[in-house]
């Protein structure tokens, strides 16, 4: 039987004795007990009634067991669809009605609020922080070996959900084919190998984390010290024996901000790599100053995995996402029209990177991805003759806090919900550590609603991240003559 992910990233480690991850504690776990570990959940899947193409869903600690979950949905055949540990009951229970999963594993902790929210019929297992829980209480006894399913490269493997500019997250229909030959185009670009040791402090639940981050190092070997989150201290202490760092912004300031970090404490390092928001080019400079490296930035987006990358070989340069991946087009349009070289436009993309489209939502498949297979992606950029991309801007209303996004409407939708407001407009400010933060305007019908009810409200219904760290109550909001909120005016004011 042929799986495409699986026979690629997973089966080749079955007799692989080198260490794939090492956790908070010391704990290792070689590619070959890994790989077995797979299969032990791949039976708590499919007795659970998990049959290819199932969804999966995943709102789990960060821990070996979440990333063999990953790899025995994909031997099951099934599709992997993980969740921010952030997000509320309200926001989960969008995704549980969206997806009707076969199964949900979640943190023992929110085992009775997702039950709650869950059909009858969905059967929920629990993986806690220290690693119990149902989950991994079925899989001990289970055989170590699985039939593997079988899949084909247009077969879907992760549904992965990204807000939209209009209401409600999208699922974005990721195949084998789109998650594996990103892997193969980074892997090689990046000169990733098995001698490689990458210090893994993303999250699992987003493409960065998830996909980049652990589809190349499977697919290399690669160790990969495995961290709960980004704790400076950590980080900085692996650094030395480690050769490779993904990180979004934040963390190389951070870093920087460290009189620690310098040039020696990164002497073994190979690369370091920026992701999911902009890199300041002052970081980028900063960070070659002090260290010599010169932080490799790379662009993508859920709907396609990566899309640019600067170069391996070559200059790296500040305030550039560098060129578009060698398997993958990139064409700036306006109006749907290519343009010049130099002008900007609506940043578009091809290739096998590319998803399926949005889950049970063809109208605004349509509207994306033409049907020439170009994605629109909603930003804003400009090609250099050699073929060198900037982003300049972004069509789409979004903040990036931190590498995560967050996209006002939903926000809005909350607020504007609450009795005694008029309307809203959320909008991000600069920000020293996040790049950007949320603040939210406000116009009251009732003079007497205090923010901090405003707040209460909305705080149960979305994850923490997304919570406005100011809110302004206003008179009016800014407009323009066609009627259309002035956020380019309210961000001036509020800048800090
Ligand atoms: C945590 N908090 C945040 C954020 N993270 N607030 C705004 N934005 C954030 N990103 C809040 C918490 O709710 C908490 O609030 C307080 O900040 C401290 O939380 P803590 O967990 O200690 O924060 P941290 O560990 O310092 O985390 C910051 C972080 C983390 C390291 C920047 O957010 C992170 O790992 N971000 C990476 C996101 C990511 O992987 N994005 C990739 C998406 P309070 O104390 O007030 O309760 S994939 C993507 O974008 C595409 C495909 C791509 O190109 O990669
Ligand atoms: P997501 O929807 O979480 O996949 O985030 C994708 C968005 O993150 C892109 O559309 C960009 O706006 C932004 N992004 C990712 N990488 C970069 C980067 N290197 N520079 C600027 N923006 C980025």
């Amino acid at each position: 039987m042929t799986n495409t992910l699986y026979d690629a990233l997973f089966a080749p480690h079955a007799i692989n004795t080198a260490t794939f991850l090492v956790g908070d504690d010391g704990t290792e776990v070689s590619y070959a007990s890994f790989v077995r570990r797979v299969a032990q959940l791949a039976h708590v899947l499919r007795d659970a009634g998990v049959q290819p193409g199932d969804r999966v869903v995943v709102q789990a600690p960060k821990l070996m067991d979440t990333v063999a979950l990953y790899g025995a949905t994909v031997q099951t055949g099934a599709v992997y669809l993980p969740l921010n540990t952030a997000y509320t009951q309200d926001e989960v229970s969008y995704f549980l009605g969206d997806a009707a999963p076969a199964l949900v594993v979640c943190d023992a902790a929110a085992e009775a609020e997702v039950a709650a929210i869950c059909q009858d019929s969905t059967p929920v297992l629990t993986l806690a922080q220290d690693g119990s829980g149902s989950l991994s209480v079925q899989a001990d006894g289970k055989p170590t070996t699985f039939e593997t399913a079988a899949r084909g490269p247009d077969d879907l493997a992760g549904l992965l959900y990204t807000s939209g500019t209009t209401g409600r997250s999208k699922g974005a229909m990721m195949s084998h084919k789109n998650l594996l030959s990103n892997a193969q185009t980074l892997t090689e670009l990046w000169q990733i190998t098995a001698q490689d040791r990458l210090i893994h402090a993303l999250p699992i639940f987003h493409t960065h984390g998830l996909f980049v981050a652990l589809n190349t190092s499977l697919l290399a070997g690669a160790e990969v010290r495995f961290m709960a989150g980004f704790d400076l201290d950590k980080v900085m202490a692996e650094i030395p024996a480690s050769t490779l760092l993904m990180g979004v912004p934040t963390f190389y300031t951070r870093l920087l901000d460290d009189a620690r970090f310098d040039r020696d404490l990164t002497r073994n390092m190979r690369l370091f790599i920026s992701g999911s928001a902009p890199l300041l080019a002052e970081t980028h400079t900063a960070f070659a100053e002090r260290t010599d490296h010169h932080i490799l930035e790379r662009y993508g987006m859920t709907e396609t995995n990566m899309i640019t990358s600067n170069p391996y070989d070559g200059a790296r340069i500040a305030g550039t996402v560098g060129h578009a991946l060698p398997d993958t087009e990139v064409t700036i349009t306006e109006n749907g029209k290519p343009v010049a070289a130099g002008q900007i436009g609506m940043i578009e993309v091809r290739g096998n990177n590319v998803f399926q489209g949005y889950w049970k939502m063809p109208e605004k498949t349509a509207e994306e991805l033409r049907d020439n297979g170009f994605f629109i992606t909603g930003d804003l950029g400009v090609k250099d003759a050699d073929g060198r991309i900037s982003i300049v801007g972004r069509q789409k209303d979004l903040i990036i806090s931190g590498g995560y996004n967050i996209y006002p409407k939903e926000i809005e939708d909350v607020i504007n919900d609450i009795d005694g407001v008029l309307e809203s407009a959320v909008f991000g400010v600069p920000h020293a550590d996040f790049g950007e933060t949320v603040l939210a305007a406000i116009v009251l019908e009732e003079a007497s609603l205090s923010i901090e009810s405003i707040a209460a409200t909305v705080a149960p219904q979305l994850a923490r991240f997304k919570h406005p760290r100011q809110y302004i109550i206003m008179d009016a909001l800014p407009r323009n003559t066609m009627g259309k909120v002035q956020k380019n005016l309210l961000r001036e004011i509020y800048a800090p």
